[in-house]
């Protein structure tokens, strides 16, 4: 038996989705991103970031001084790879999808591009982002081109048994499990399969108009918008329905946030997947035009109802919300009018808020202070600059 109802939904809700697509489509350019504030000259920042430790893994990151288009370029988009990356032919290549599915498929690439394309503007980030001096730049906003995955797992047909959708890449490293077993593990992460049949999810072939970067998981991509980057599965070989969760190095080892709270006051440790996208906004450039400055920033990880400013330990002021205000997946960017600050040292920190009413949480909000992991960590971010 299938999932009936979890297919009707989904064909309902995907009409919508697909027209909504072609409304947020937008060409990169670095006209007004920032809205009339744009232009000027930067005043870099102090704090500059600290060399890169790990540059086979983190190849790439976001200049944000640089940051001038509201879609972030293929060449300027964070590559974030766990192990070497496959070269992938797109003759050879095929896309399996299995497990506890009715009617199992292979799909060529040819066989996706036919299918009804659908596209989505969303803001990936790693959820390492800003954790260290060295990584400040760990997150972009594309528009992703591909075919929904809902529709292609309710044609496989999942069995009524089926509860989790592991997805496949084709990388693989040297992984040692409890100090005695070592083995070659693929890269591998899983999601419920409701969480699977969102309308929004692609197996995405396209980045901002053109093919998927080899980097970016060419020729097949997990988008999974709404989500931190691990979940977005590179070099997609193979989907994979089971009945229970899948327990590999990037769901059960790293990933996993440790937090201490205090229950009955005593300390009480948690472990919890790194799931959803928090939100979080940072500054990323100060701006000189004639004498006044202005500050230019970006807000992500939900849907933005504002973002407000802190200049060293004054009040928080509003500032003004530009491209991308609205969106529900692609970050949103913002621009504060600072006036005619006088000569000196200065702090500039960013606060988000949801259209929920969730507040940006301050570093020293116990849920990041208990944080002993460094993933998930969306606190304000603070900037230091010097004012001639
Ligand atoms: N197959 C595979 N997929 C992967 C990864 C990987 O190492 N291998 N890294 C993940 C992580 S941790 C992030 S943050 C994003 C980064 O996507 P990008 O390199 O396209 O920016 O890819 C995710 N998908
Ligand atoms: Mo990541």
């Amino acid at each position: 038996m299938a999932h009936s109802d979890l297919s009707r939904r989904s064909l309902l809700k995907r009409g919508g989705a697909a027209l909504a697509g072609l409304g947020v489509l937008r060409l990169a350019g670095p006209a007004h991103a920032f809205g009339d504030e744009s232009g000027g000259e930067v005043v870099p920042w102090l704090d500059r970031p600290e060399p890169n430790p790990v540059p086979e893994v983190i190849v790439r990151q976001l200049d944000w001084e640089r940051l001038d288009s509201w879609l972030t370029p293929p060449d300027q988009f964070f590559v974030i790879k766990h192990f070497d990356e496959p070269k992938l032919s797109e003759r050879d290549w095929r896309l399996e999808i299995g497990g506890l599915v009715a009617r199992p498929m292979t799909l060529s690439l040819a066989d996706l591009k036919d299918r009804a394309r659908q596209e989505v503007t969303f803001t990936l980030e790693c959820s390492g982002n800003s954790a260290f001096p060295f990584n400040p730049g760990l997150v972009g906003n594309a528009t992703w081109a591909g075919a929904p995955l809902a529709p292609l797992l309710e044609e496989a047909g999942v069995l009524e048994a089926g509860t989790e959708v592991v997805f496949w890449g084709e990388d693989a490293g040297e992984q040692t499990w409890r100090d005695e077993i070592t083995i070659s593990e693929r890269f591998a992460r899983s999601m419920s399969l409701a969480d699977a049949m969102a309308e929004e999810n692609l197996l995405a072939y396209g980045m901002n108009g053109g093919d998927l970067p080899n980097l970016h998981g060419h020729p097949l991509r997990l988008i999974a918008p709404g989500w931190y980057g691990v979940a977005n599965v590179k070099w997609l070989t193979r989907i994979e329905v089971l009945d229970r969760r899948y327990q590999g190095h990037f769901m059960a080892r790293d990933y996993v946030t440790i937090r201490e709270e205090e229950r009955a006051g005593e300390p009480f440790w948690t472990f919890t997947l790194v799931g959803r996208d928090r939100l979080k906004s940072a500054p990323a450039r100060v701006l000189r035009r004639g004498g006044r400055y202005g500050v230019q920033g970006a807000a992500w990880g939900a849907r933005i109802a504002g973002v407000e400013v802190r200049v060293d330990d004054g009040p928080w002021r509003p500032a003004t919300l530009t491209e991308g205000a609205g969106e529900e997946f692609a970050w949103t960017f913002w621009t504060f009018d600072w006036g005619t600050p006088g000569p000196g040292e200065h702090a500039v920190t960013s606060r988000a808020t949801d259209a929920n009413g969730n507040v940006q949480p301050a570093p020293d909000d116990p849920l990041l202070a208990g944080k002993q992991t460094y993933w998930e960590s969306n606190g304000q971010i603070t900037r230091r600059v010097r004012l001639a």
